[in-house]
């Protein structure tokens, strides 16, 4: 490599090579020049935003030169890399965990002070960078985190969306949504407008022949440009900086606007770059919903044809055969949403490179991994024939081809199952006819795998349960989901962090999670406990203040902090928590003064978005209002009760929320929720949780142990049966939940009407979420809590010990577990000096 450049030359780069600032001179220096020259701004007018903009600019250049580094690093070494593809990246902010994961955060604090900043107020001005729904999204950037911090050459492939997940408002009690546009400065990514690649849609396919071999050419009706965007990935404690690249669509620059635009047709030209830009312009806002949407569908293939064409681009110039292409290439698909990369990776092979069918098949099945996310019915992606036909002409024959010869060995090997090819069928035959993606990324990937333990086993007894008889069980695998705890310890919880790590001997277990396993020897001593009791209190007041702020409502930090926040869907039971709310109001309510005097004051804290069509959420939302709006003034209450909706929650909100929550809520119907990873937030955080026998729950209950988590309700090998009884025999719904009915239908809460919808979906439609079936375990489990509170001393040992063996849910592990048992990929670590060493 070095040999390449002529030796003066190669002496005038080494002699300039940029140094990087280390201490708070070099900072200041740093910050000073990009305020006066990148933003041409002085210390005269100097605010906050500037701070902030500046801070991040010098912290970006010091992770360029690292990423730099990286970059050559792997190109020189020409390793096996891996390439997680993703219509999600959850990030939040980046300039915390920059300045934390390269550890200068001392250094920029102060800084930041000396020229007349506070670090707390600079890092608040940044705005979330929010491209995704919920855990789905949050995961894939823990996971970008956890891959740098391992020092795996890794990449990330998104869309950079211009608007993220809406902003959500709450006026009236209602949720509102505003347009969240968040890129007016972002100071994180870097355009690459040399780096663009065409991408084709529409048009037709046409056979040609070309030196005896018939040949498949698709001739496209619209092309559109994909450009680059890259992020910064910092690992922490190491100077492997990984990318994020993110792809923006933009009108191509192709003869088809030329055309238009030279026989005066200025408008439809213009009106065909406005097309194009939709492409990128807005994140889909369902969580576990997919809509069939024709944009969506365009989305999807847009990035992964980009995301392919980068990644074939790169294995080229190693010059090696296509058969050592798995040897050099992982992919792993975060849900179906990737799922067209296995067929545009068939196509490139087959089409353009002209492989054998089978060959190519090989290749392709041996580089994808495919995880599944959920088992719900309504988020399982199936997309009408005709529609793929229309835009993807191409590909919907390759799909139907990969589905004939799917078919052909499924035949051979279950001669006397007839029934069994229409269920295994790639094409669903329904009306219209469908392509069912989630058999398409099995039968095209290598490993499929759930993400908790009752998931992984579900998938394979359930909606995949042909695919094990067909495949054998060994393709089917379980990687339990994690966090990183950088962000979800270290960054949102400093204090916690740091009275862990004077029982830890030091940092180390934020890179090594399982070294949390000494504080348990620590549990009994009373100073340690009082100060972890005193940093819990902080980080309540912190968020009661929050609270004061943005409500108005005074909430008292000595009261049980009791929080529900993700996002609102029927399967994770806000309406459980809220009915749970309103027995406890009326309960109170019913108690004489002396009584209630002895009751143990309680904040009930809900936040999350509702997809803006799922009509159910919304209306959960306004009576959780609703229900706050009467509570919260009435005085016979007090300090007893208080409920509280936190509007807009977000990556950000959550790093508050977390360290703040004495009990949190994980409330699914068994059997619903795949893994869950707030539930791993909450207690890392030193918080207990109430839940019920599903997703990742169970796994934390195996580490931490049953008498630290407060379980109750139906196991998920009940629901099938329940539901069934519930609509073909008598269907007798809770006393205590009747009584709650019979008060929202008096009107206590409002008009009654408003949540009819919500009451009859218990009495009357068969209560399929089984909210009365679990209603009574529920509220004797609060009863528990309530007691187990009042035991302080207790509840800190519990919660200690809980952190303590919290080790297994760092998202460290999945990506070892990722890397060994699905990628085939080893870590390569990167010099802070030289990328040509051994
Ligand atoms: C989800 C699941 O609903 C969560 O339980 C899971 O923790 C998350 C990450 O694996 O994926 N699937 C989904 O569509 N949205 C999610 O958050």
């Amino acid at each position: 490599v070095e040999a390449s450049i002529p030796e003066p030359q190669r002496e005038a780069w080494k002699r300039n090579q940029i140094t990087s600032f280390t201490d708070k001179d070099g900072f200041e220096k740093e910050v000073v020049r990009h305020v006066e020259t990148t933003l041409a701004r002085s210390m005269f007018n100097c605010d906050e935003i500037a701070a902030y903009s500046a801070t991040s600019l010098a912290f970006r250049d010091r992770l360029i030169t690292h990423w730099n580094r990286t970059q050559q690093r792997q190109t020189y070494r020409d390793t096996k890399r891996v390439y997680y593809l993703s219509l999600e990246f959850l990030m939040g902010r980046a300039l915390d965990n920059a300045m934390l994961n390269v550890g200068l955060k001392n250094v920029a604090q102060d800084g930041l002070a000396e020229l007349g900043f506070r670090i707390e107020d600079v890092v608040k001005q940044e705005h979330d960078a929010a491209l995704g729904n919920g855990g789905l999204g949050r995961l894939a950037a823990c996971f970008l985190d956890s891959l740098a911090t391992l020092n795996f050459p890794a990449w990330g492939y998104g869309l950079r969306y211009r608007y993220g997940i809406f902003k959500q408002e709450i006026i009236d009690g209602y949720q509102v949504e505003v347009p969240d546009y968040w890129l007016d400065f972002n100071p994180w990514e870097f355009p690459r407008h040399d780096v663009t690649v065409d991408i084709q849609f529409f048009g037709q396919v046409n056979k040609k022949t070309v030196g005896g071999k018939t040949i498949s050419v698709w001739e496209a009706g619209e092309i559109v440009q994909a450009v680059a965007y890259d992020v910064p990935i910092p690992g922490y404690d190491t100077p492997t900086t990984n990318n994020l690249r993110l792809w923006s669509s933009k009108a191509s620059g192709g003869e088809f606007d030329f055309q238009k635009f030279n026989s005066g047709d200025y408008e439809s030209s213009v009106a065909d770059q406005q097309r194009a830009e939709t492409i990128s312009a807005v994140l889909y806002p369902n969580d576990n919903l997919e809509r069939g949407k024709e944009l969506r569908l365009k989305q999807q293939y847009f990035w992964v044809a980009a995301s392919l064409y980068d990644i074939v681009r790169r294995f080229k110039k190693s010059r090696r055969s296509w058969n050592e292409f798995p040897d050099q290439v992982a992919i792993q698909l975060n849900d179906t949403h990737p799922t067209l990369a296995i067929v545009e990776l068939q196509r490139i092979l087959v089409d353009i490179e002209g492989l054998e069918w089978d060959n190519a098949w090989e290749i392709v099945t041996s580089t994808f991994g495919y995880t599944n996310h959920t088992v719900l019915p309504e988020a399982l992606e199936k997309w009408p024939v005709g529609l793929v036909q229309h835009l993807l002409p191409r590909h919907l024959q390759i799909i139907y081809d990969i589905n004939l010869f799917f078919l052909q060995s499924v035949e051979k090997a279950f001669p006397d199952d007839r029934d069994m090819l229409r269920r295994v069928s790639i094409i669903e035959e329904s009306q219209p006819k469908m392509v069912r993606m989630a058999f398409l990324a099995i039968v095209g990937s290598h490993k499929v795998n759930g993400v908790a333990e009752l998931h992984s086993d579900l998938i394979k007894t359930t909606i995949f349960k042909d695919f094990v008889e067909i495949y054998g069980p060994d393709k089917f695998t379980n990687v339990t989901n994690g966090i990183t705890p950088r962000r979800w310890l270290h960054q949102a919880n400093p204090r916690l962090s740091e009275l862990i790590a004077s029982k830890c001997g030091g940092n180390d277990f934020l890179k090594d999670l399982t070294l949390l396993n000494q504080l348990e020897k620590h549990v009994e001593d009373k100073q340690f406990r009082k100060e972890w009791a005193e940093i819990k209190y902080a980080n309540k007041v912190r968020l009661a203040k929050h609270i004061k702020d943005t409500t108005g409502v005074v909430v008292n930090p000595a009261s049980l902090f009791d929080v529900q926040v993700k996002r609102i869907h029927e399967y994770k039971r806000q309406q459980l928590n809220i009915f749970g709310v309103i027995h406890r109001y009326l309960s109170l309510k019913a108690m004489t003064p002396d009584q209630r005097k002895k009751q143990l004051p309680r904040v009930s804290i809900f936040g999350g978005k509702a997809a803006p069509g799922y009509w159910m959420a919304k209306q959960i939302i306004h009576l959780i209002n609703s229900v706050g709006a009467v509570v919260n003034k009435d005085e016979d209450i007090g300090d007893l009760l208080k409920v509280i909706f936190l509007e807009d929650y977000n990556v950000s909100k959550a790093e508050m929320i977390c360290p703040a929550s004495d009990i949190s809520e994980h409330i699914s119907t068994a059997g619903t929720e795949a893994s869950g990873t707030s539930n791993m937030k909450f207690v890392l955080n030193g918080g207990l949780i109430i839940g019920t026998c599903d997703g990742a729950n169970i796994e934390i209950t195996r580490e931490i142990g049953e008498s630290n988590i407060f379980l109750f309700g139906n196991l998920s090998e009940d629901v099938e049966d329940l539901r069934h009884a519930h609509t073909y025999g008598s269907h007798t719904i809770d006393s205590d939940l009747d009584k709650v009915f019979n008060e929202i239908e008096k009107g206590t809460f409002g008009t009654p009407h408003d949540f009819s919808a919500m009451i009859a979906a218990v009495r009357q439609h068969g209560d399929y979420y089984l909210v009365s079936d679990d209603f009574h375990s529920y509220i004797e489990t609060h009863q528990l809590v309530d007691e187990a509170y009042r035991n302080q001393d207790e509840w800190i040992a519990k919660c200690i010990t809980s952190v303590s063996r919290m080790g297994f849910f760092t998202s460290d592990r999945c990506i070892n577990e990722y890397a060994e048992e699905i990628w085939n990929v080893e870590p390569l670590a990167v010099d802070r000096h030289s990328i040509w060493g051994p």
